[in-house]
């Protein structure tokens, strides 16, 4: 059984219960029986947080860097195991789940890094012998709460930058990845973290993660997930005066020009729309196709769709592998009947493979619907799954116009050779990430990472400055004054 991290030792939850975590590829193998944390289990580990605190926020930055590099060699060297672990866990297939330990490789060196430079300013005062300096702060305890999409890389992101600006942590991860969430944790912990500054609790959302989101020991709460959950607890936050970072739903969408590079931007749809079985908030559930293009590009999408091979995402001739679990098969389902309802036209997969491979798991083909009006709820409703909407588009201000008319505002995406229409698109769309002839889906660390409108609530993710670091650290500005008599600020002049 895995346990819950609290104050350094590994525990059972207080009130007893578990919980498995189950391969989608294949429902008969369970990966690993998670002991459940109840209310009581959340409140030792928050106070454990607190407890920790002090002597953690003195801790030179640099020195807590080191033990992120020592976390990022770690992982480096796990990085084949901890990636076929991800693959059993939730599905995606191995290269992708190697590229999410990559990730969290990245962000461990990368704020390993930051330990060295945390920088504020330091300004002139306009009165003589006094000086003036901004310095980052911890926030303190910070709650952290991740989806099962990105099992490394989304903790990682949260982690690595809160525990080096000095804060401690409560991490809830998804509990359908959550044998995944404890190597992180127990590498963290050999990495030589004190106890009680990292701490895991297992659960659902709606019991454990809610609990913890709530609590008043916690200072601020990084979430990823969907955009009701993710909105409600920003609420709270507000409400408590919490620093939030909400990362939430995204309808993403890739504009296809006349002028574009066809096989390219076909790739580029492909990629998007079906790696992670589209389970992605980056992923392109809507490619906007100009007139001119629209049936070659259509042809040559739906061939190369249904081209992909499903399967067990360990073996590498898979492309596409399970959803994560039966409610998402069934809510995608339930997307494509609407879709049918709507009528839009379906060209390729809407069913569920149970052949070969695929008899034991979560199987959806890669599905294509055509001719999809903007407003239908496919174009405008996040699915996360492997479907995507194809919708014809006059020009370039008609194709902008339908990408930003969703309650979203994560990705998009243009595939154009015209650097005019490109200095358009990235002026004009709305959304907090604009690829230029790439696909939705690949943001680095060290740039911020979230969307606007229903997509993004408060700080941004990864990056350094205006990104992780203003989420995890607020500023304190510190005057200092050596003239030895009193001095008015704008009084003396
Ligand atoms: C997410 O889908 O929740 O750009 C995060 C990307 C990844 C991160 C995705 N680097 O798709």
């Amino acid at each position: 059984m895995i346990k819950n991290f609290i104050d350094g030792e590994w525990v059972e939850g207080a009130e007893g219960g578990t919980f498995q975590s189950i391969n989608p590829a294949n429902t008969a193998e369970v990966v690993g029986v998670l002991s459940r944390a109840g209310k009581q289990d959340v409140d030792r580990a928050v106070g454990a947080a607190r407890a920790a605190w002090q002597d953690w926020r003195r801790m030179p930055a640099p020195k807590r860097g080191e033990i992120l590099f020592r976390a990022g060699e770690m992982l480096l060297r796990r990085k084949q195991e901890l990636g076929e672990l991800m693959t059993r866990e939730m599905g995606k297939v191995i290269a992708e789940a190697l590229g999410d330990v990559q990730e969290a490789i990245d962000m461990s060196f990368y704020m390993a890094g930051e330990g060295r430079r945390l920088a504020g300013e330091t300004i002139p005062s306009e009165l003589p012998d006094k000086d003036c300096k901004s310095v980052r702060v911890p926030i303190g305890v910070c709650g952290l709460i991740t989806p099962w999409n990105f099992p490394l890389a989304i903790p990682a992101w949260k982690i690595m930058p809160a525990l080096v600006s000095g804060n401690t942590v409560v991490f809830k991860p998804s509990s359908l990845t959550a044998v995944c969430a404890a190597k992180l944790v127990e590498i963290l912990q050999q990495a030589g973290l004190p106890r009680g500054v990292l701490n895991l609790v297992h659960g659902s959302g709606e019991e454990t993660g809610d609990y913890l989101a709530s609590h008043p020991g916690i200072d601020g709460l990084s979430f990823t997930g969907s955009t009701a959950v993710g909105m409600r607890l920003a609420a709270r936050c507000a409400e408590a005066g919490k620093k939030v970072s909400c990362e939430m739903g995204g309808k993403n969408a890739i504009i296809v020009m006349e002028d574009a590079d066809l096989a390219l931007a076909v790739e580029g749809a492909i990629w998007g729309g079906f790696g992670t079985s589209g389970q992605r908030c980056t992923a392109a559930s809507r490619v906007v196709v100009q007139e001119g293009v629209y049936q070659p590009f259509l042809d040559r999408f739906v061939k190369a769709a249904s081209a992909l091979r499903l399967g067990n995402g360990l073996s590498p001739q898979v492309d596409v592998g399970p959803v994560v679990s039966e409610a998402q098969m069934k809510k995608i389902h339930g997307y494509i009947e609407i879709g049918k309802k709507e009528g839009a036209e379906l060209l390729t997969g809407g069913k569920a493979c149970r052949q070969g491979d695929c008899a034991q798991g979560y199987f959806i083909e890669p599905t294509i619907f055509a001719e999809v009006d903007p407003k239908m709820r496919i174009a405008q409703e996040e699915i996360f799954g492997p479907v995507v909407s194809v919708i014809r588009a006059r020009d370039l201000e008609e194709a902008i116009a339908i990408v930003n008319g969703t309650p979203y505002g994560l990705v998009s995406s243009i595939y154009t050779q015209d650097v005019n229409r490109s200095a358009i698109a990235e002026r004009d769309l709305e959304t907090g990430i604009v690829y230029v002839n790439a696909s939705t889906i690949g943001a680095e660390i060290h740039l911020p990472f979230g969307g606007t409108k229903r997509s993004g609530f408060g700080y941004r993710e990864a990056g350094g400055r205006g990104g992780a670091l203003d989420m995890f650290t607020k500023w304190k500005v510190i005057y200092r004054d050596f003239s030895g008599r009193l001095q008015k600020a704008q009084i003396d002049r």
